[in-house]
């Protein structure tokens, strides 16, 4: 440990503190992480933590989920503008107006979307649980998904439901290509390729395995292969290394990074801890209808 991440590690513990890292952030943050993990295990760590201030390294919605399931702590995104372009691409607006057009579908919000969005919606997923929840749903009701319109169209296909698909999507997973994902796998031939569902859907029907950030960590810990190439941001290879010293982790793309996911540094977060500062919060009303949709996948989890 350097310096300046014990210095962060003892602010955390004098302010009673936890640090909550996602797979994609930068790797010296990854390191001095209490939880680090996809956004489903963060909001369940942020929900039973006793913890009375919680640091969220990761984006903005992931941290007013973390502050709608935990009221009472102090809920620090050191970095504000650590945004979600998917989760723009959706808003609350547009989805009442849906709802007037579809009154009968059951609203499906996957996590990464604004806690107004929420608030409009039935229940929330993630891409590690999307496939569970939807079965949770009645068979014969139409579901909206969104914003992510590639993580619908996976869901629809792989169950065979009834989707419409919101036209959003993360363009970082959306920018790979098939032919990216082609010249790899020349160059790789024993390699599978390993998917994350955000990407397109010809992209997706090129993998060998498709699953979120934790089953893709799952898949590669226990498949035989010992090169693998990975279709998601570039932050999840730092956890892979880590787990599995003996493989190779090939990024399908050079152009799988985030900016947003790389905003929040040690210098943000030692800031943030000594500012208490910037905190977030989510308006009461809206809160309260978004934590339902949240506690609903929760529970169905
Ligand atoms: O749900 C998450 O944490 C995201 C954004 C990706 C994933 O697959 O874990």
């Amino acid at each position: 440990m350097t310096s300046q991440q014990r210095k962060i590690r003892k602010m955390l513990a004098d302010k009673e503190g936890i640090l909550l890292v996602h797979f994609y952030a930068r790797p010296e943050v990854q390191e001095i992480a209490d939880v680090l993990g996809d956004s489903l295990l963060l909001a369940q760590s942020a929900a039973s933590s006793d913890a009375k201030v919680i640091v969220f390294a990761g984006v903005h919605f992931m941290a007013q989920s973390a502050a709608m399931l935990s009221p009472q702590k102090t809920i620090l995104l050191p970095r504000v503008d650590a945004g979600c372009p998917l989760a723009d691409m959706a808003d609350a607006a547009s989805v009442k107006k849906m709802k007037m057009e579809e009154p009968d579908a059951v609203f499906m919000a996957y996590v990464n979307s604004t806690a107004e969005v929420k608030a409009e919606s039935d229940i929330c997923c993630t891409s590690s649980n999307a496939l569970k929840i939807i079965k949770t749903l009645p068979p014969a009701k139409k579901v909206v998904m969104l914003p992510d319109g590639n993580l619908a169209r996976h869901v629809a296909s792989v169950t065979g439901r009834q989707i419409i698909a919101w036209k959003g999507c993360c363009p970082i997973h959306q920018a790979l290509t098939v032919e990216e994902v082609r010249e790899c796998k020349q160059k790789y031939p024993q390699a599978p390729f390993a998917a994350h569902p955000e990407c397109r859907q010809e992209v997706l029907a090129l993998a060998d395995f498709v699953g979120s950030t934790s089953a893709i960590i799952r898949f590669a810990r226990e498949t035989n292969a010992n090169q693998i190439i990975i279709g998601t941001e570039e932050g999840i290879l730092t956890e892979l290394q880590k787990q599995n010293p003996g493989k190779i982790f090939i990024p399908a793309s050079p152009s799988l990074v985030c900016i947003d996911m790389k905003k929040i540094t040690l210098d943000d977060i030692e800031r943030s801890l000594e500012t208490m500062q910037p905190v977030i919060t989510v308006p009461r009303d809206i809160g309260k209808a978004a934590k339902n949709a949240l506690d609903r996948m929760l529970t169905a989890s």
